[in-house]
């Protein structure tokens, strides 16, 4: 599985622990111990961007409608989302990254992949290394980070969930084998709720049963999927960490007071969102030269299922998005709460993508 001309790549994947909650009861200390819940009030179709531990025992979780929180745990503290702190204490946290290396990918305000093969810092132990940024950020912002160490993204992000919160683990390139063979399927990046059900259906578990078959019938159940399967259920991941100056994808997306009840109600919006996403690749291609691979929309459902799809097209198309939400919207044919409409670009350094979603990819909120 070792690349033998390759060094050993090292990879560390920090994910802060309930980060916006975590910043509203560091920032208001009155609330600690009590459930909070950051996110929009519940008579106005708010939903939980996060919440906290104390919440997370009643069965509250992101993207969980307000009102069904509520009802969860009454006594539960509402806190209003304030975005421009979370975004400065996101900068903070990414100064210290750089501390340790140049090679960081963010993933999100709370969460990034950093490369940090053949780094000097703490004799260059990638392990110390992940253990010294998160005492950094709780020295100087007073907020616990999580992390995983290990040879490639998909390990590392998987490492990262595994002593959360305030925790990391590290998966050795010895520990790879044993590591995958007991992982669920729904663990592997790009496995959402429809793809493991496909799994359970054929029997397929864990990653043990997904080595188990060819990459030729993997292909065969899964399409375009299959190879990367191949190589994900034996913790093989090549992705490299990008660092932030190279864009995978733009998108633009949209969720309504009132839902949209049909397709024909959502081709207008279409239109619109359409013509910010052309801003939006204008303002991306002025800082960089990409080619389009993709285009691609995101419908969810007012039962909040999600789903996806895409099609290879070199050029903004606004027809091919109509024609892309009318095939999503065939699917379930239900009001919709939410569109979305999104550009994947060509990888200029690998030549590699990643990609969002798959095709005929229903995700459910998880
Ligand atoms: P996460 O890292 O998924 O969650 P978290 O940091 O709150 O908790 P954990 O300890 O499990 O990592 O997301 C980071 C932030 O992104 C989160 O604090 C709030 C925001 N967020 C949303 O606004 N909506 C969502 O659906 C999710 C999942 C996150
Ligand atoms: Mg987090």
């Amino acid at each position: 599985m070792n690349d033998s001309k390759a060094p050993q790549r090292k990879v560390i994947h920090v994910d802060m622990d309930c980060f916006y909650a975590a910043i509203e009861t560091r920032d208001f200390p009155e609330l600690n111990e009590q459930p909070i819940a950051v996110g929009g009030q519940p008579n106005k179709r708010g939903v939980v961007a996060t919440c906290n531990y104390e919440a997370r025992a009643f069965g509250i979780h992101s993207a969980m409608p307000m009102g069904q929180a509520i009802k969860k745990c009454p006594q539960l503290v509402i806190q209003p989302v304030r975005m421009s702190v979370y975004q400065q204490e996101s900068k903070g946290i990414q100064a210290i990254f750089k501390r340790y290396t140049d090679t960081i990918q963010p993933l999100s305000l709370d969460e990034a992949f950093l490369d940090v093969t053949g780094s000097s810092h703490c004799q260059g132990s990638a392990t110390l290394i992940a253990q010294a940024i998160r005492q950094d950020i709780w020295q100087e912002h007073r907020l616990t980070a999580s992390a995983g160490i290990a040879p490639n993204k998909f390990l590392a992000k998987i490492a990262s969930d595994w002593n959360k919160p305030n925790g990391q683990y590290v998966i050795t390139p010895e520990a790879i084998e044993a590591f995958v063979r007991d992982l669920p399927v729904k663990k592997i990046f790009g496995v959402g709720k429809v793809t493991a059900e496909k799994m359970h259906k054929l029997g397929l578990h864990l990653c043990s049963d997904l080595q188990q078959l060819s990459l030729k019938q993997l292909q065969t159940h899964f399409g375009r999927f299959g190879a990367q399967l191949h190589r994900l259920c034996r913790g093989i991941d090549d992705r490299p960490v990008r660092t932030s100056s190279i864009r995978k994808s733009v998108s633009v997306e949209d969720t309504f007071l009132h839902d949209l009840t049909d397709v024909k109600a959502c081709l207008p919006v279409v239109e619109r969102l359409y013509e910010s996403l052309q801003k939006r690749h204008k303002r991306s291609m002025d800082k960089r030269q990409q080619d389009i691979k993709s285009l691609y929309v995101k419908v969810r459902f007012s039962d909040f299922n999600t789903t996806t799809a895409q099609q290879g097209h070199t050029a903004l198309c606004l027809d091919t998005f109509k024609k892309l939400v009318a095939k999503a919207w065939q699917r379930q044919q239900m009001p919709v709460r939410l569109l979305g409409l999104g550009i994947q670009y060509h990888d200029q350094a690998t030549g590699q993508q990643e990609i969002p979603f798959n095709e005929n990819h229903t995700e459910g909120k998880q």
